[in-house]
């Protein structure tokens, strides 16, 4: 990408769409096209076709996507499937018919069979049934990679996607009925240790493992694998390293200063057992990520629970 290149960032409002944003700043690119959900709604064909003739952009990221976390994944079991489909086909094939020089499309480590062997090696996409929690957004997003994969085939269309592991950030969402694990036992944590509660609740067995990154290394390993010249058409991104969701809300604990005591519902689901992305190729390309656990989750919790400005814009976030 050239610094005066047109360049689409869909979804730049999310966590993953506006740190792509911020690092593409940062890296002195200028030409950027943007819309907001309400100026541009991409579950709409003609919208979304009209606004890429319009706007020809040279380079598209496709981070606009209906997201969540286990619960929500599996109440809005239609939204999930529906929307990132409608999605995907119309930015897809709308880049397609505008010409656009090349996109990526943002995956998550769902897509990989539930009982994959560990760490998951992009080749193992389509060997295994997928977890049911979470079965309709990970046909979306398969359907989304294969999207790619079929334009760079029959059309030669510089097409390419990223499974990227689950990520956490400043811009998360911490509503506790829709989140991930990591925003929601923040708050968890947090707003225990301010009402002097007794005990956090954590859902599930606390087994599961996950392996997490920080969005700001996932915004440069985009940009990174979006400059590379030749790249394979699927990349994890990741750590390489994970922990259990109990290891995880010790560690949240003991950066929040909690003292009481934490109980598992079991009643919650669990999920997948593991999920730990090989990161073999993404290395062999050249990235490795950069903010270690413990310092990334710091940066969250100081940014929006401690701060002045965080705890107001948390506030309306998680309603
Ligand atoms: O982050 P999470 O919602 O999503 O949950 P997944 C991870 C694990 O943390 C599960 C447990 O075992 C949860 O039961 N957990 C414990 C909690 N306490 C909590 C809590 O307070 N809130 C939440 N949300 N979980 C999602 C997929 O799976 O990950 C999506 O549903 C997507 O499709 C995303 O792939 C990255 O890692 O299980």
């Amino acid at each position: 990408m050239h610094p005066t290149d047109k360049i689409y960032v869909a979804g730049h409002r999310g966590m993953v769409g506006s740190a792509i944003l911020k690092r593409l700043q940062e890296l002195g690119y200028s030409h950027f096209v943007l819309r907001t959900s309400e100026e541009l709604d991409l579950r709409n064909q003609a919208q979304v076709f009209s606004f890429f003739q319009q706007e020809k952009p040279d380079y598209v990221f496709l981070a606009a996507a209906r997201v969540g976390g286990i619960l929500a994944n599996n109440t809005f079991r239609a939204e999930f499937i529906y929307d990132n489909l409608q999605i995907e086909a119309n930015v897809i094939h709308a880049a397609y018919l505008s010409g656009v020089k090349k996109l990526m499309f943002l995956g998550s480590s769902c897509i990989y069979p539930r009982l994959a062997p560990q760490p998951i090696k992009e080749s193992y996409l389509l060997t295994g049934p997928l977890e049911p929690t979470n079965e309709p957004y990970a046909i979306a997003k398969i359907a989304g990679i294969k999207l790619c994969e079929a334009y760079r085939a029959q059309y030669g269309c510089h097409f390419i996607s990223v499974m990227p592991t689950n990520l956490y950030g400043i811009h998360d969402n911490f509503d506790l009925a829709t989140s991930h694990v990591l925003p929601a036992l923040l708050r968890k944590f947090h707003e225990a240790k301010l009402n002097h509660a007794p005990e956090v609740v954590v859902w599930g067995t606390g087994k599961p493992r996950r392996e997490f990154l920080y969005v700001d290394d996932l915004a440069d390993a985009c940009v990174y694998l979006m400059n590379l010249e030749e790249e394979p058409d699927l990349v994890n991104i990741g750590t390489g390293e994970d922990l259990s969701i109990a290891e995880l809300a010790t560690l949240i604990q003991k950066i929040v200063g909690y003292t009481g005591k934490v109980v598992y519902d079991t009643s919650k689901p669990d999920g997948t057992p593991r999920k730990l992305l090989d990161v073999s190729l993404l290395h062999s390309l050249g990235w490795r990520h950069k903010t270690p656990l413990e310092e990334g989750i710091r940066k969250v919790y100081e940014a929006v629970f401690l701060s002045q400005a965080g705890q107001t814009d948390h506030k309306k976030r998680a309603v």
